[in-house]
Order: structure tokens, then C-alpha cells, then sequence
């Protein structure tokens, strides 16, 4: 059996079959500093509600796995130090100890089909590290998106990473990216990164035909829906091209690996663009809540 909390809002959307987005906390407790972590923790769930869902955010805490948070738990979480950074390797280790960890884009993928949740919204899936050829530091978010079918609303791929090599993977895995509204694919920060993004959407509808008909030809695996962040919050990829430079420069002078890296690398750019970066952030992964809403609304709707 495993340990679950329903938050009594999911639970009730669930039962009367109100669509859902699940929501990551690695963001929270990894991916921004407090206070601005709580607060766009609270302002992401409360844009999904105006836009017609329900929130789910999803962690394990005291080795309950929790399926939406009270708010109480969401702060909590938000103040912790020293929370586990889960993935598809850890997560059961993390529940069956009675542990505490915030759920990556690959846990928190787990977690919400567990659940009967359909779509998550985040700000950036985890990739190909560059220098991977020697480190092989590739996120199992990619091989989470093989397999869990979950459509995986986000700004694309953190552009610290590898960006051509975490295509590739992502193409040789069978995983749909789709961009939305533009043909290159989303940078993260900025809106484009100048590869073309294997395929193009322009509505939440045409996305949700798309994932029905995959799981109608009996394939598995998730969608990765690149979603550009608004133009007014951009940061330019020419400006982010140096800063990105010196914190990978930093990291390797400093040692770090495995799982301090992607937040070693988001804190370096936060203190590198003097805040700009998490201004940023925060716009993207607002953007991709609402965009999420939209598609498990449509999900619920028939096709078109
Ligand atoms: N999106 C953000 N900030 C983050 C993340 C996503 O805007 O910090 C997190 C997600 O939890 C994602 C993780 O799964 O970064 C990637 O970590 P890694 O590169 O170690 O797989
Ligand atoms: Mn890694």
C-alpha cells in the first residue's frame, strides 16, 4: 500500500471529474530561493484555478506521498532546508524510510499518473548536461517521458544544458516536442533557440487530438509541450550566452555533480543577471500553468 494524501480540492475535482494539473516541487525547494519560491508556488496554483483546473502539487512528506498541498504544507516546504531532490530512482526509497523530498519533472510525472492526472506544468525539463560525452549526466526526466503518459507543459529544455543533444535523446526516446505557436524551440528563458522543434501547435485542442491519438495507437510515453515564455519577459539568448559560460566554468572548477548541478547552475544565473533570471522563471512557469489548464480542459472535452 502506498502512503497517499489526497489534498480534499483534488480529491473533490477528481470525483467530479474537473480537470487537474499536477505541479512539481523540486521547483520550490531546489529551483528558487525563499520567499519567491512560496510565493510562485501560490500564484501558479491560484493562475490554474482562474484558468479552470484544479492544482495538484506533488511531494512526499514525513512518507506520505501527497497529491496536492494545503497551504500550510506548501510553506513548510518552501521554508525546509536539506529536502531530498527526488527522482524515478529514489522516490520509493524516499516514501518507504518515512523521508521528505521534493518531486522532480520525472517523480512528479510518476506520481500524478499514479494519480490519474494527465498534465503537469513546470518550467524546465531536465536534459542532456553539456560535456555529457564525458559525464553522461543526462536527466531521467527524458527517459520518464518515454515511458509515463503525461503531457509535460514547459518552457523547453533548461538552457544550461545540451540543447541539440537533448533532442536527439528525446527523438531516439519517441518522445513528442512540440512547440507551441512558433516553429524553433523554446530556450527556457529565451523564446528561441534557434533549432528547429520537431513539431508545431498552435491550440491547446490540436495538443489534446494529439495525445489522445497516441494513446489510441497504444503508445507510451508523455508529450513534452515546449512553450515559449511571453515576449515582455524574455531574456535574449545572446545576453544569457556569457553568463550560462561562466556559471558551467564555475561548476567544473567547483566540483560539482550529479543532482547540485542544475541548482548550483540556476543560482549562479540568478546572482549573474542580478534577479532577472528568476523574474524570468517565474513568468515561464505561470505561462505554462495556464497553458496546462487549457489542455486538461480540452482533454475533458471530445475531439475535435
Ligand atoms: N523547472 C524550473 N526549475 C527547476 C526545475 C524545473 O523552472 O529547478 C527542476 C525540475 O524538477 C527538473 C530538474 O526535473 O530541475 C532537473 O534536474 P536534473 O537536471 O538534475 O535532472
Ligand atoms: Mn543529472
Amino acid at each position: 500500500m502506498i502512503p497517499l494524501t489526497v489534498s480534499p480540492e483534488v480529491a473533490a475535482a477528481r470525483a467530479a471529474n474537473h480537470p487537474v494539473v499536477a505541479l512539481e516541487s523540486t521547483i520550490i525547494t531546489h529551483g528558487m530561493p525563499w520567499p519567491q519560491n512560496r510565493d510562485t508556488a501560490r500564484l501558479v496554483e491560484d493562475d490554474i484555478r482562474d484558468a479552470g483546473a484544479v492544482p495538484a502539487t506533488i511531494a512526499v512528506l514525513n512518507g506520505r506521498l501527497h497529491i496536492g498541498l494545503t497551504s500550510e504544507e506548501l510553506d513548510a516546504l518552501a521554508l525546509s532546508k536539506d529536502v531530498a531532490k527526488l527522482s524515478r530512482a529514489d522516490l520509493a526509497a524516499c516514501i518507504a524510510r518515512g523521508g521528505t523530498g521534493a518531486t522532480t519533472v520525472a517523480a512528479t510525472m510518476i506520481a500524478a499518473h499514479h494519480a490519474g492526472i494527465a498534465v503537469f506544468a513546470t518550467g524546465g525539463i531536465g536534459g542532456v548536461h553539456r560535456g555529457a560525452e564525458t559525464s553522461f549526466d543526462i536527466s531521467a526526466d527524458l527517459h520518464e517521458l518515454a515511458r509515463t503518459p503525461v503531457t509535460v507543459v514547459a518552457a523547453g529544455a533548461k538552457a544550461i544544458l545540451d540543447l541539440p543533444k537533448t533532442l536527439e535523446v528525446l527523438e531516439t526516446l519517441g518522445v513528442p516536442v512540440i512547440a507551441v505557436g512558433q516553429d524553433d524551440l523554446p530556450a527556457f528563458w529565451s523564446r528561441q533557440s534557434g533549432l528547429a522543434a520537431p513539431l508545431r501547435m498552435d491550440t491547446a485542442q490540436q495538443i489534446a487530438d494529439a495525445v489522445r491519438m497516441r494513446t489510441a495507437l497504444g503508445l507510451t510515453g508523455g508529450h513534452l509541450i515546449a512553450n515559449p515564455v511571453p515576449a515582455a519577459d524574455e531574456i535574449p539568448r545572446e545576453d544569457l550566452v556569457p553568463v550560462i559560460e561562466d556559471a558551467l566554468e564555475a561548476a567544473q572548477a567547483q566540483n560539482i555533480t550529479g543532482k547540485a548541478v542544475t541548482p548550483f547552475l540556476l543560482q549562479r544565473i540568478f546572482e549573474a543577471t542580478q534577479g532577472r533570471s528568476l523574474v524570468t522563471n517565474i513568468a515561464l512557469v505561470r505561462n505554462n500553468a495556464r497553458l496546462a489548464a487549457e489542455v486538461a480542459q480540452a482533454l475533458g472535452r471530445s475531439p475535435t
